[in-house]
């Protein structure tokens, strides 16, 4: 799948703006109609916190999302989802289009059959934000709740997770324009030595033209496919310090002339393990960061470009290398900017606390699809560093997690593998599974969150940093480089104390200092990531004042005492 662009040779129109929308179960799929069901819905953008005042907030479940475009000339005419939270089905002119694939994912629907050019369409996506009992993220209910004998852990809407199961369309959607011969996909591999080599798939053509900075090669199609390589003279290294971003053309040409053309820009830059050391350009690199959320005021989960040029700016301010897509891969336009900033990314598959219970063939297939998508969507990217392929599976402590977990991990990271040799591969172990984690096994780092000094040891620094040195010490026997991608505090902006005390600025600023200098000091610790980075919605739940307050910086962007804390520390 190609990213929607705009060129000689093909056309994308962004299709953002003011749907309508409806709620139910019922079958719109020819029109929403326009009686007092139906309302106004921003795209991208969750229904949630738009549509609160309509008792949306909370709705887990399907919505018809319903708009019309202007058809223009163009032999192959596709629609182009930057994903559907979480699933979607789609009819153009009342006539089946496809569906989505893997959740927080894009997907591209042909209607070159069902939208005639020169016309105007209507679109309808039936949206539904509930996942299935089987997916690699699991639905809960309400009775599940209860048959587990949790009741005081019931969540609103009901989840397995610790964010808000936002829905809608949250990303662009794009009609694209090409050629019937095209431009299909192409998978980029760079070498420090300057060498880019660039495979790619075509419909039609005679042959491809690869330019990348001033190096040209050209070569010809054999059976829709190519594979063409250049070198790069005096290269510069791609690194969070440096960001040096060269631009690449990869031309279709037919005969002799070009009928396709697609560009990005791409850095060259090598990430590698070598004993506990994650070696970036040869050298060894410590990651300081954040885990993060697409989360903000109102938009949800919808893509935000202020809040990312705010975001990346605010990542410059405190010294922070690099982010983890926690708990699902983000909108591209997020990695564009990371390309562009110097920030590490490790891209997170949307798996979050699986709960080996119930766990089945199923879970392993679509948790491999998700990877296979996500794979297929961020290799080409620069700052795309590692690969993690779960959130704290086992978070039950199920004794089902050891025993059974083995072989599924066997498979996972044996199959993401097998689609990235280029890059390491991780999972973040939850503190309940402990340091025998069997995924750790299979993992190129080693990666655990710990809330020492929150839920656990709570308000005890000094218990909480033996604790956490005492995992560490365990988890460097393995030889491996071990990560820290979650450690926190929530903290209420404006929240003060003279002793430790949870909730307050100065506890938050605190247990961060305490946990980075033991993480910096580590021999295996190849650095960690606060979470998180700003505060964000969650289901609502005894233990959340409306939002998970871990964030260093407000849900608003406003820093808190460990914002300036970690400033210091980093810069
Ligand atoms: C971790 C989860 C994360 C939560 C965090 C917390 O990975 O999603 O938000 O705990 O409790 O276990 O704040």
């Amino acid at each position: 799948m190609i990213r929607p662009q705009t060129n000689a040779h093909r056309q994308a129109i962004d299709l953002s703006g003011v749907w309508r929308i409806r709620f139910g179960d019922g079958d719109w799929s020819s029109g929403i109609g326009s009686d007092d069901h139906t309302y106004d819905i921003a795209v991208p953008g969750s229904w949630n916190e738009q549509l609160a005042e309509c008792g949306f907030m909370n709705h887990v479940g399907p919505a018809w999302l319903e708009t019309r475009f202007f058809v223009p000339h163009g032999e192959r005419r596709l629609l182009r989802f930057g994903s559907a939270d979480y699933f979607a089905d789609v009819w153009v002119n009342g006539r089946p289009a496809g569906s989505s694939g893997a959740p927080m994912l894009p997907f591209e629907l042909d209607i070159t059959e069902l939208a005639p050019p020169g016309e105007f369409a209507t679109l309808v996506a039936r949206v539904t934000n509930e996942l299935p009992v089987e997916g690699p993220t699991q639905r809960v209910t309400r009775d599940d709740y209860l048959a587990e004998g949790r009741p005081r852990d019931e969540y609103l809407p009901a989840v397995r997770f610790d964010f808000f199961p936002y829905g809608g369309l949250n990303r662009p959607i794009h009609l694209v324009t090409t050629a019937v011969s095209a431009l299909l996909r192409y998978r980029i591999e760079t070498r420090i030595d300057g060498r880019v080599a660039v495979r790619v798939e075509a419909n039609g053509g005679t042959g491809i033209r690869l330019t990348v900075g001033e190096a040209v090669a050209e070569g010809p199609l054999v059976e829709g496919s190519a594979e063409l390589q250049v070198r790069l003279n005096d290269v510069r290294l791609w690194s969070p310090q440096s960001p040096a971003l060269y631009p690449l053309a990869i031309e279709l040409i037919e005969g002799d002339r070009p009928v396709d053309l697609v560009e990005q820009k791409i850095g060259i830059r090598e990430i590698r393990v070598e004993g506990a050391k994650l070696l970036l350009n040869g050298e060894p690199i410590e990651l300081k960061g954040f885990g993060k959320h697409e989360d903000s005021p109102i938009r949800g989960r919808g893509l935000d470009l202020p809040l990312l040029v705010k975001d990346f700016g605010l990542l410059r301010w405190i010294g922070a290398n690099s982010v983890r897509t926690s708990h699902y891969p983000y909108a591209e336009e997020f990695y564009d900017f990371a390309d562009r900033h110097g920030i590490l990314v490790i891209d997170e598959v949307f798996s979050i606390n699986l709960d080996f219970r119930r766990v089945t063939d199923v879970t392993l297939e679509a948790h491999k699809q998700a990877i296979c998508e996500l794979i297929e969507r961020d290799r080409n990217r620069t700052c795309v560093i590692a690969w993690s392929l779960a959130n704290e599976p086992g978070y039950l402590a199920e004794p089902e997690y050891k025993e059974r977990s083995g072989a599924y991990w066997n498979a996972l990271f044996d199959h993401a593998r097998s689609l990235d040799p280029s890059r390491p591969l991780t999972h973040a172990n939850v503190g309940y599974v402990g340091t025998d984690d069997p995924a750790f096994e299979h993992a190129d780092i080693v990666t655990i969150n710990r809330y020492h000094g929150w839920y656990s040891e709570p308000g005890q620094l000094d218990r909480a940093a033996s604790a956490l040195t005492r995992d560490l010490d365990a988890l460097a026997r393995q030889g491996k480089p071990v990560f820290v991608a979650e450690f926190g505090a929530d903290a209420l902006a404006g929240q003060h104390a003279t002793c430790d005390q949870l909730f307050t600025e100065e506890y938050q600023a605190d247990l961060i200092e305490t946990y980075w200098n033991i993480i910096h000091e580590h021999p295996a610790c190849i650095g960690g990531h606060v979470w998180n980075f700003a505060d964000f919605r969650t289901a609502q739940h005894g233990r959340r004042v409306v939002y998970n307050l871990k964030g260093v910086f407000t849900r608003n962007r406003d820093p808190k005492r460990a914002a300036w804390a970690l400033r210091e520390l980093w810069r």
